[in-house]
């Protein structure tokens, strides 16, 4: 499902951030240190190489909403931005750092006039955000930067599961 702001798509899909092979950067969701860890950022590091966990490293250790910006290595993308999602109920206010981590990517993006970016729904996995709660927030955040953007013009939220698709899609219906 896709809605359109002018020249600029927001789109979601259900797939793996892995294989976006139309896309200039995927987002990770990452953790402090901006180690390889589980979940997604497992998927990023093991499809990129060791040679992105040594460059992400050297930028860390990050707080919860930052990001920051690395080679993508052998990802089919140009950049990884890796962002730290809050903890659900102990990095508060919860809902606040999660826009953050969206803000502060496609800031980067733009900064680095980058035109596709594509993101996970950070924080929705080991860091227990309620992926209902998060599409809202996630998507939102996305929305409200639009006005702002001028080099971007694709925003890609790519679902790993169904119900992570139908919580964002309920979302974008909505608008
Ligand atoms: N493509 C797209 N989405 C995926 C993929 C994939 N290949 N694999 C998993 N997901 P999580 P978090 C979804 O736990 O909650 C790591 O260990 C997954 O289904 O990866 O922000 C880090 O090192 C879920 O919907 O991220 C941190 O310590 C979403 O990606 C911690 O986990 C996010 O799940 C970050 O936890």
């Amino acid at each position: 499902m896709k809605k359109k702001f002018q020249d600029l798509t927001i789109e979601i899909v259900k797939g793996d951030i892995t294989r976006q092979t139309d896309i200039d950067a995927i987002v990770n969701a990452a953790n402090a240190f901006l180690r390889k860890g589980g979940g997604v950022a497992g998927a990023i590091h093991k499809a990129a190489g060791d040679e992105l966990e040594k460059e992400a490293v050297s930028l860390g250790p990050i707080k919860p909403g930052q990001a920051v910006i690395t080679s993508a290595y052998n990802l089919p993308n140009k950049h990884v931005i890796h962002c730290l999602g809050p903890v659900y109920e102990r990095d508060v206010p919860h809902d606040k750092l999660l826009a953050n981590c969206y803000d502060n990517a496609l800031e980067l993006a733009e900064k680095h006039e980058l035109k596709s970016i594509a993101f996970p729904a950070i924080s929705t996995g080991i860091f227990g955000y309620p992926v209902e709660e998060a599409a809202t927030v996630a998507l939102n955040a996305i929305k409200e930067k639009v006005p702002f953007l001028s080099h971007i013009k694709l925003v890609r939220m790519v679902l790993f599961s169904d119900n992570d698709y139908l919580a964002h899609e309920s979302v974008l219906k909505k608008w």
